[in-house]
């Protein structure tokens, strides 16, 4: 049976409390669109008064630190995110990975923390234009993917996003052949990684995602959602992909 479409905003830096009208909206439309789940991920400031605000829609962190406390300047922790009011948090994004040079291995620390606190984890993983046009790109993918994953994975709190680095936030987006080819390495690798259940881990594309891609995007075997960044941040532009995963 295919898995519930599941799609996630991803706001970035982007937001001050003026934006939380928006995420209100989206919500709206979340509550119309009943059988698909929506989650927002706003800055790690607006997420206390957007869990409050508008209980109806998952709200999710950006990042979270894998140890539980301690001297870890500017960071937060699973339990802190956890009772701001975020039920998941994004991890291991290509901006991370490349801005703050994060590691698969603090990849998969940082999802079995959320775990530990009984929150959901979207792990994300995605290659280079160069890796690409060396035709490396399943293997550089399904290694991330071998490399940050966590312990005691189940598709109840486990999600993965493939997000090809060339097409975040560009404009372009791969041809749905190459997005399939990606989703199934990734269907198979998970069989490989887990003993069972891997069918039911969903696999969200991300990269460029918008009201006029969603649907062709979203109508491509073992794509099980997205995850979207600049097309998230109004109910106006939003809508219309949560819309198409209906
Ligand atoms: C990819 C995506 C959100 P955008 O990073 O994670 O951003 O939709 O702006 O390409």
């Amino acid at each position: 049976m295919a898995n519930r479409k599941f799609i996630v905003g991803n706001w970035k830096m982007n937001g001050l409390r003026s934006a939380l009208g928006d995420i209100g909206g989206i919500a709206k439309i979340a509550e119309q669109n009943s059988g698909v789940d929506v989650a927002i991920c706003p800055p790690a400031t607006l997420i206390a008064s957007a869990a409050a605000e508008f209980p109806d829609v998952a709200i999710g962190a950006q990042d979270c630190h894998q140890a539980s406390s301690g001297a870890h300047t500017g960071c937060l922790s699973s339990d802190m995110i956890k009772e701001a009011g975020a039920s998941l948090s994004i991890l291991g994004h290509s901006e991370r990975r490349a801005d703050q040079h994060e590691t698969d291995a603090d990849v998969k620390a940082k999802a079995e923390a959320v775990r530990s606190a009984g929150l959901g984890a979207i792990i994300c993983v995605g290659e280079t234009e160069e890796e690409r046009d060396a035709g490396s790109a399943v293997s550089v993918v399904c290694g991330q993917l071998s490399g940050s994953f966590p312990e005691g994975a189940d598709g109840d709190w486990l999600t993965i996003a493939y997000e090809p680095v060339w097409a975040i936030g560009t404009g372009r987006v791969p041809e749905a052949s190459d997005v399939e080819e990606m989703h199934a390495a990734i269907r198979s690798k998970l069989g490989e990684l887990m003993a069972d259940g891997s069918e039911n881990v969903r696999i969200l594309y991300g990269g460029s995602m918008n009201g006029g891609n969603a649907a062709e995007l979203l109508a491509v075997p073992n794509v099980d959602g997205g995850l979207v960044g600049g097309a998230s941040l109004s109910a106006e532009k939003f809508g219309p992909i949560i819309e198409a995963a209906a």
